[in-house]
Parts: structure tokens; sequence; C-alpha cells
């Protein structure tokens, strides 16, 4: 493989900037995903995003592809969220008391999906995740939960188990800290595979309390699931009377307005949102039928509660984008970007003879560098599949995105995410950009 040369000067600021973070904050970051490290580079500082547009603290601008890990569906900077923030702003960052835009948005979601009739606001998809597995379990009167091997729940303790994101990315995918107690109760299967699905129930059935996965895995990569198989886990859960818990944090008013629970018509008992629904700002919810949140602290007996919940700011600025989501050409815009920049990176990697899968789900994208050509074949259906990509030359891909002003997730194990903000133009650069990259990979 070619060696890959990286510009001088062209990060300099970022690196000084990454020199001040190391001495103050764990590895420089404040999230592992974002150090670069898995890609052996030090990581890009951004000053300011607007609509498809990164630009580094160097001044070098970058079509995004990271969008805030999907949060950012309209874009950075969009006009009508700055307003509809400035605004709540100007009236109060904070109450400590309720507002009409919980309900409002409130309304929204739950209109949207009418699986979620009910939900609590949180601050968080990691928390919306802790609380749903505390309902879970005191709903049920059971302790096990099951989770897919590479879903990723955010960081709470019972879920990082076989986790996929940044703790394969940084090959933690099971955290020391964690006692063996807190995780003697979760059960891992792999996803896509039924008769798994179906031998975990036969042998703990009745002391399951549900089962956690993202519909659409998104944290090994994206990975759909396969025909017929979120029916199959919806009737294992209806049969041994457990829950079934989509986690849609990713998912959620991304993949379809009602998430991927109204893609692949599927009813789920809980629902975890986050990302998209707070517009950009920090924000998580959790929520599903009546009787189960019924049971949430001060309705019920189970407490959970948080000082920013509900937050204003994010209420505003989830308002205003889940009211923009609603126009008619969103979800067909977003899926035809989509489609075209699968087409472009599958012929790219085709004229350079390179085996790569690229596998979506509408504005959900992730190129794997597959070690060969059965691999390129069968695709990428489980966590087993990710990691045995060739993540080497993922970095190399990677560096030389970067190098030709494409941002994309420094990691093999994410998804890639097109906002409405995204051009055909943007596309195409984008496309040019991989053809390149890839053809220098081969040299
Ligand atoms: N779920 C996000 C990426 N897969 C989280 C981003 C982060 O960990 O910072």
């Amino acid at each position: 493989m070619a060696k890959i040369k990286q510009s001088p000067n062209r990060y300099k600021k970022s690196e000084a900037l990454f020199k001040r973070a190391l001495n103050l904050m764990p590895g420089g970051v404040s999230s592992p995903v974002r150090s670069f490290r898995s890609v052996n580079l030090s990581p890009v500082f951004i000053r300011e995003g607007q609509g498809a547009r990164l630009i580094d603290v160097d001044s070098n601008s970058y079509i995004d592809y990271v969008m805030s890990y999907g949060p950012l569906i309209l874009g950075h900077a969009h006009a009508a969220v700055q307003a509809a923030v400035a605004k709540q702003m100007s009236r109060g960052a904070s109450f400590g008391c309720c507002t009409e835009e919980e309900i409002q948005l409130a309304e929204l979601i739950t209109q949207a999906m009418p699986n979620v009739p009910m939900l609590r606001f949180v601050s968080s998809g990691t928390e919306a995740v802790m609380s749903t597995i505390r309902l879970a379990r005191a709903a049920t009167g059971r302790p096990m939960i099951v989770k897919i091997a590479g879903g990723y729940h955010g960081h709470a303790d019972t879920l990082l188990v076989s986790a996929g994101s940044g703790a394969t990315t940084h090959g933690v995918p099971s955290s020391p800290g964690i006692p063996s107690e807190v995780t003697a109760n979760t059960l891992v299967i792999p996803f896509n595979d039924t008769a798994a699905a179906e031998k975990i129930f036969a042998e703990f059935g009745p002391r399951i309390a549900g089962i956690f996965l993202e519909p659409i895995m998104g944290n090994i990569g994206v990975v759909p699931p396969n025909a017929g198989y979120l029916p199959l886990l919806r009737q294992l859960c209806s049969q041994h009377n457990c829950l079934l818990i989509a986690d849609e944090v990713m998912t959620g008013f991304r993949v379809a307005h009602g998430g991927a629970q109204k893609l692949f018509n599927v009813e789920p008992d809980i629902t975890c949102l986050g990302k998209i629904i707070g517009g950009g700002l920090p924000v998580g919810a959790y929520g599903g039928r009546a009787d189960l949140m019924q049971q949430v602290s001060p309705a019920g007996p189970v407490y959970q509660a948080g000082t920013l919940s509900g937050n204003p700011l994010a209420m505003s600025a989830g308002i205003v984008t889940l009211r923009l989501l609603q126009a008619d050409n969103v979800y067909p815009q977003l899926e035809s970007l989509g489609a075209a920049l699968q087409a472009g990176l599958e012929a790219a990697a085709e004229s350079a003879d390179i085996p790569l899968v690229v596998q979506r789900c509408g504005s959900m994208i992730t190129p794997f560098f597959v070690r060969d050509a059965a691999s390129a074949k069968a695709g990428v259906r489980n966590y087993a599949d990710a990691l045995a990509c060739d993540t080497g030359r993922f970095a190399a891909f990677f560096r030389l995105m970067l190098e030709s002003g494409i941002m994309i997730p420094p990691s093999q194990f994410e998804a890639w995410f097109i906002s409405l903000a995204h051009t055909v133009e943007d596309i195409d650069i984008t496309i040019k950009a991989a053809t390149k990259a890839l053809k220098a990979m081969t040299a």
C-alpha cells in the first residue's frame, strides 16, 4: 500500500490545542470517538459548522458526514433552530419547573410514533437507556436483559458488554469498573441470528425482562435487520411476557419520520430516543405503552429524575426540527442523496478493485472494508462480520478523505450521516474524493 503523506502545517492549530487538551482531559477529549486515535492521527478541532460544512481551527473546510453522530438532520446552524434557541434563551435557559415546550415536543413525538403514547424526557441517550433498564426490570419483576453483540446503548453499566461504537473502536467492548455481578444478568446474542434468539429464550425465558436492540444496528457501522428477524423478536417477547425495547436514539426520525419501527412495521414496548429530537442540543427520552410509563415516578414507584430533563433550550430546538421534518420531501430527499453516495462509493471501489460493502438505510451509510470478494458478497450481517473488516485500510481511507476535505467518522464501526443541507454537488465531490483515495490506496 502506498505511504500516505500528511501535509505539513495543515493541522497546526489543532495539534497545539490537542497538546493543551491532553493535560486537562483524559485522552484530550470529552468522548473517546473524537480522539482520532484509531486512525493514528491527532484530532481536528472544529471552529464552526454551517449547513453540511465544518471549518476547523486551521481554516480547513470539510463536507461533514459525522454531523454530530446523527442529531443534525437539518445541517449545522440551521436558521430556524438558531432562532428558536435564541428566543428561548432570551427567556431563560432552565427553570426546574414545567414548561409548555415539553408538551409540544412530546406531542410531536407521540403523533409520529404510535408505539410511544407516553414518554419521559432525560438529557442523553445513555440516561434514557439506564432508565429503561430499571423500568423493564421493575415492570416484569425479572432481572435479565438480552442485548445484541456489538450493540451500543450509551455507557450504562448493564449494557456495556460486547459494546460497539467507541468501545469497539478503542478495544474495550466490556469496560473495567463494572462488577461482574452487574453484568451477570446481561445476555448477549448475535444480530440477525434467529436460532440464537430462540435458544436464549428457551433457556432463560422466565427470567428475561426484555431485549434491547438497535432495530438497524448503527454502532458497528450500518447493519439492517434480515427480513423476519424483528418480527421473530417481537413474537418471542410477547410469548415470554417480556419487553421488546427499541433503541432508536440514532434511527428515530432519521430513517423515517416514525423511526425504524415504522420502516419495519414492528411494535416495541419501549423506545429510547435522543439525538434528532433535541435538534443538536443534549436530550434523550424513553417512552412506550401507558401502562408501563405510568410506573415511572411520580405516577408510579420507579424512580428517575433530572434537573435538566426537558430542558427548554433542547425542547425548543427539538420542536422546530421535528416540525421541519414533517414536510413531504424530507425522507425522499435523504434517500436520494444516500442512494447516490452509495452508488458512487461502490463504483469507486470497483474501479480500484478494493472489496468494499456499502450498507445503508436512508441517510445512514457505512462502507465496510471487507477482506475479500466472498465477504463482500455475504455483506456485514452482525458484529463478527464487522470485526473482520480491515481497519488498517479504513484508517488509510479516513486520512486521505480528511486531506481531501471530507470528514467521515474516524472509525470503521460508525455510521455516516447525510443531512438535508447536503447537496448533490457535495455528494459528487465526496465520490470524487473517495475514488481518488481508493486509487491511491492501491497504487
Ligand atoms: N453513538 C454515538 C456514536 N456511535 C456516540 C458518540 C460518542 O460516543 O461520542
